[in-house]
Parts: C-alpha cells; structure tokens; sequence
C-alpha cells in the first residue's frame, strides 16, 4: 500500500461532497461526487475483504459515470442537472422498463444516490451511539431501513452477514483516521450536512423529473 493511500481520512471523503455542490446548492459536479465516492470505496475496503462484494458494484457504477464524463459528450455530464437535461432531451433513459439504455447516467447515479442514504443514515447513527454499541447492528438499521428496501432477498441476506463482521465502534474510529472519539464526532456534526444537502438536492432534482423509480 502506498503511503498515501494509507492516508486516507474520512474527513476528506466528506469535503468532496462539501465540495460538490454548486451554484448555492442548486446542482452538483459530478467529478466531485464521484471523488466523494472513490473515498468510501477506499472506507469501505479497509474495514475488511467482505465488504467488497459492496464496494465492487459502486465502483462499476463509478466506471460508468467516468466513461461519460471523459467521452464524447462528457460537457453534459459535467453536473446532475445538465445529465439529466441531457438524457432526457436525447431518450437516453430507458423509464419504466429495462432496453436499449440499461446503464444511462440517470440510472447509475439513483443507485449510488440510493446507497447514499444508506451511509448517511449509518453515519448519523454512529455519530450519536453510545460507547458500547454495535457497529454492525448501526449499520443494518441504517441498511434496513434504506437501501434494503431496493434489494432481493440474497443481497439482503449477504449484506446482514458482511455488517456481522464490522470491527468495534473503537476500531471503526481509528480506521476513519480523524483522531480521538470525539475529533470524529465533531468531524462528523460538521460534515454531515453537506452529505445531507447532496443527497437532499439529488432527491428532489430526480423527484421533479420522474426519475426515483428508474428500472
Ligand atoms: C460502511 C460503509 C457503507 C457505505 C455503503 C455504500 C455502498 C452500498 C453498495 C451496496 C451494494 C450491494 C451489492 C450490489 C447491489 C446492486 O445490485 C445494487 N447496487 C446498489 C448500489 O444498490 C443495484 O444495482 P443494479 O443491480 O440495479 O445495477
């Protein structure tokens, strides 16, 4: 491992999110989103091999954004509104039922958008639990009531058995490289929010144009 990989922060995965929003809040860069992701993959792979059946689909999903991004018509896929402008004008969404279009930007990024929450969701919980819970039982109600709910029942299943082998709450802190338990729990009051606002202007950007419900 290189020395800057092992420095990875978690607090660094949240300033690309804070980093994303554009245009007071109005519209998110999707280089930076996808950066906000890149750094959960690298979370999500040092807290063990498990959870890299997890990992593996969001960086296929982050290989997909990227090719547009760095393809023809790359301009358009600069922000989330411009992307979803784009496809749209172009048909390039298959709606209501899987075609011609199965890996469309609007698509690839309501999966990412949906595993959002479920982060969003784990992470406030571990900022507020106590000394002595579980991380892995944060981690399922966070899953449960999120991302789950968009899951068969074998990814539901083998995702509960990943979270089993979480490491402590104390380790889980020391992996995010912030500092004491109570430098992560600050870190993670001021950055929440801006996780928050990404997620908040996605939902209601794909809300608007129909697209929450993409196959
Ligand atoms: C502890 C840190 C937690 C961060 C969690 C964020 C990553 C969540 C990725 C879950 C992936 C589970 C396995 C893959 C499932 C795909 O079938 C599913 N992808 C997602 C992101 O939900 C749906 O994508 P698909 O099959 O419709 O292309």
């Amino acid at each position: 491992m290189s020395s800057t990989e092992e420095k990875f922060s978690l607090q660094e995965v949240l300033v690309s999110f804070k980093s994303c929003l554009v245009d007071d809040d109005q519209d998110v860069l999707v280089e930076h989103y996808l950066s906000g992701w890149k750094g959960l993959v690298r979370f999500m792979n040092s807290l063990g091999t498990v959870f890299s059946f997890v990992s593996k689909d969001a960086v296929s999903k982050i290989q997909i954004m990227e090719k547009y991004l760095a393809g023809e018509h790359g301009e358009r896929y600069r922000t989330l509104q411009s992307m979803v402008e784009y496809e749209l004008s172009s048909n390039l969404v298959d709606l209501n039922k899987r075609g011609s279009h199965p890996e469309s930007g609007c698509r690839t990024i309501l999966r990412l958008h949906r595993a959002l929450r479920w982060l969003q969701l784990f992470l406030e919980k571990l900022r507020t639990s106590k000394e002595d819970s579980t991380t892995s039982t944060l981690c399922a109600e966070a899953y449960n009531d999120s991302l789950a709910n968009y899951h068969p029942w074998l990814i539901r299943k083998t995702a509960n058995v990943a979270f089993l082998v979480l490491p402590t709450r104390n380790t889980f802190f020391e992996v995010m490289n912030v500092g004491t338990t109570e430098d992560v729990v600050d870190m993670l009051g001021e950055a929440m929010p801006y996780v928050c606002n990404v997620y908040d202007f996605t939902q209601e950007l794909y809300s608007q144009h129909n697209l929450l419900d993409i196959p």
